[in-house]
């Protein structure tokens, strides 16, 4: 199998980790893409030019993170990520669909800073940043839940990999005033499926 990534897409991320987590490196090849890049060859693997995507042995591609990892999670026949069930499936969905709605808005944070500084807009990046702080609030709030401090969750993963791009945007400052927060991402970033998956620093 062949996983398409880029190494600042904090969705791959997501993916690379689950496939460290369960130890499938030896069956799935890591191949870096070229997104965002008129007449890009990864064009003709993925048409629409996202990452990360999965192709599979038998030929066949997945996209959308959540799809990947499922997809990874069930290849041993021993899932780890599946969801509880019951309420406490809802609250794991709960957490998983915040911590993805911080990614998102980063993501767009990330995109537009990207761009030349002329095409930038300020208003994307004003509104993005202020999404991001009431973001970091609500999970100081949030991060105590047992969900977040038990085994490890897909949303753990994705709140890991969203505050993470904190090595990729420099006026990404989620940690001052969120001390459960801070503490709880140091911990989670000691995990060497973690840290081998950082992006590269941009100052
Ligand atoms: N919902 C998708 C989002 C994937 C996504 O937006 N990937 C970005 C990188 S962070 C991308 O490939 N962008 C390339 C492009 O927009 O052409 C997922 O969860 O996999």
């Amino acid at each position: 199998m062949k996983l398409y990534i880029t190494t600042t897409s904090p969705y791959a991320r997501i993916a690379r980790i689950v496939l460290l987590e369960k130890d499938l490196g030896s069956r799935v090849e890591i191949i870096v893409a070229q997104t965002r890049t008129a007449g890009s060859p990864y064009y003709h693997i993925n048409p629409s030019g996202r990452v990360p995507y999965l192709v599979r042995n038998d030929g066949i591609g997945l996209e959308e993170s959540t799809l990947i990892c499922s997809y990874l999670d069930q290849l041993d026949g021993r899932p780890a990520f599946d969801l509880p069930q019951g309420e406490k499936g809802w609250e794991a969905r709960r957490l998983e669909a915040l911590a993805r709605s911080m990614m998102d808005g980063l993501a767009v944070w990330l995109r537009e800073i990207a761009r030349p500084p002329d095409e930038q807009s300020s208003t994307v990046i004003r509104h993005e940043a202020a999404r991001a702080s009431r973001m970091a609030d609500l999970w100081e709030n949030e991060i105590d839940h047992p969900l977040m401090r038990g085994v490890l969750s897909l949303g753990q993963i994705t709140l890991a990999c969203a505050l993470g791009l904190e090595a990729c945007n420099p006026n990404l400052l989620w940690r001052p005033g969120h001390p459960g927060l801070c503490a709880w991402f140091d911990r989670f970033a000691v995990r060497p499926s973690f840290a081998a998956t950082s992006p590269p620093a941009k100052h």
